[in-house]
C-alpha cells in the first residue's frame, strides 16, 4: 500500500507490509500450546500433560518493521460430549474460517487414517503446513517413515520436523509462513500481543496449576473466574473464583485443613508474578455452580 504519486507509505505504515492469520490446529496434546509461544516467544498459552488444556481461542500477536503475524492456538479437535465442548470445536472452525495459513500440528502418536481432523482439512482450500512435531522422541527411521504417511496424505502441502519443546525447526516454520503471507496492513497496534485480557491470562495460569495438582476429572469439572483485578503501583490484587460441578468436587479442591488449594495459591502467585513482573496477591475462594459445563447461558457468560 503506497501513494501511486509519491510512492511513500500510506497511514504510516510500510509499502509491501505483510499482516495475516495463522491459525494452529490438530488434536489434543500434540503441542500446539508450546509451539504458539515458542513463535511468539512469550508465555501466553498455558501447557500441562493432560489433554484438553485449552479451551479458548487465544491469539499472539508479533509485530516487526516488515509484518505482522497473528497466532491463534486453538483446543485439540474432539467429538463434543458436553455444550461445554461444542463452544471449544467452534473456536476451532472460527480459527480455520480466518486463517492465511493453517499449522497442522500432529505428534508421532497420530497418523492420518481414520483422523477426524484430516478429513476436516482436507476440505479446506487455505495453504496447510504440517508440522510433525515431537521429532526429539523419534529415531531418524521412525522420523522418515511418518514423514513419508503426512506427505501422502497431504500431497501439496510442506511436511516439517520439529520440536516446538525446544524449538528446533520453529525458524523453518516461520520462513514457510512468511511465504504465504498476504500484503495487507497490520490488523492490531504493533504494542498488541494477545486479543485477550490480563484477566483472561490470570484465570488461564490459575487453572493451569489446577491442571497440574490434581487428577482425573476435577481439572476438567473446574472454571476459574477472576472477580476482582486491580493492578495498585507495586501490587496487583487479584481475587479469584474457582468453579466446580459438584460438592464432593469442593471437598477434593479444598483438601485436609486447605492444604491442596493452598498449594495451588502457592504455584499460581508465583507463575503471575513471574508473567506480569509484579508482586501479586492472590485470594482463591471454591464455588459450586452444578452443571456449569452443560448449560449454555452460564457458558456464555463464561465467554464460551
Ligand atoms: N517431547 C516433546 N514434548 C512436547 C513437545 N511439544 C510439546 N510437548 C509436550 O506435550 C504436552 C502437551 O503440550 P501442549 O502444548 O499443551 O499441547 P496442546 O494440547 O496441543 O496445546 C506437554 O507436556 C508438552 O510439554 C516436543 O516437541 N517434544
Ligand atoms: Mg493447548
Amino acid at each position: 500500500m503506497e501513494s501511486p504519486n509519491t510512492g511513500m507509505p500510506i497511514d504510516g505504515f510500510p509499502p509491501h507490509y505483510k499482516a495475516g492469520f495463522i491459525s494452529i490446529v490438530g488434536k489434543p496434546n500434540v503441542g500446539k500450546s508450546t509451539l504458539m509461544n515458542q513463535l511468539v516467544g512469550e508465555r501466553l498459552s498455558i501447557i500441562t500433560p493432560k489433554a484438553q488444556t485449552t479451551r479458548h481461542r487465544i491469539m499472539g500477536i508479533i509485530s516487526g518493521d516488515e509484518y505482522q503475524l497473528v497466532y491463534s492456538d486453538t483446543p485439540g479437535i474432539i467429538e463434543p460430549k458436553y455444550a461445554l465442548h461444542e463452544s471449544m470445536m467452534e473456536f476451532v472452525s472460527s480459527a480455520l474460517e480466518d486463517a492465511d495459513v493453517v499449522l497442522f500440528v500432529v505428534d508421532p502418536e497420530d497418523s492420518p487414517e481414520g483422523n477426524v481432523v484430516v478429513e476436516r482439512l482436507q476440505g479446506i482450500s487455505t495453504p496447510i503446513l504440517v508440522l510433525l512435531n515431537k521429532i526429539d522422541l523419534l529415531d531418524q527411521e521412525k522420523l522418515e517413515i511418518k514423514a513419508a504417511q503426512w506427505q501422502a496424505a497431504f500431497p501439496s502441502a510442506p511436511v516439517l520436523p520439529l520440536s516446538a519443546l525446544n524449538g528446533f525447526g520453529t525458524e523453518v516454520v516461520m520462513g514457510q509462513i512468511l511465504a504465504r503471507i498476504p500484503e495487507h496492513p497490520p490488523f492490531f497496534p504493533p504494542d498488541e500481543l494477545s486479543d485477550k485480557t490480563e484477566r483472561f491470562f490470570a484465570s488461564e495460569i490459575i487453572r493451569e496449576k489446577i491442571f497440574e495438582l490434581y487428577q482425573q476429572e476435577i481439572p476438567y469439572s473446574c472454571e476459574v473466574v477472576v472477580a476482582a483485578f486491580k493492578e495498585e503501583p507495586d501490587i496487583i490484587r487479584i481475587h479469584s473464583e474457582i468453579w466446580v460441578e459438584r460438592d464432593s468436587q469442593k471437598g477434593i479442591l479444598i483438601g485436609k485443613k486447605g492444604e491442596a488449594l493452598k498449594q495451588v495459591g502457592i504455584r499460581a502467585r508465583k507463575s503471575l508474578e513471574a508473567f506480569f513482573g509484579k508482586q501479586i496477591f492472590l485470594e482463591l475462594y471454591v464455588k459450586v455452580e452444578p452443571d456449569w459445563r452443560r448449560k449454555k447461558t452460564t457458558l456464555k457468560r463464561l465467554g464460551y
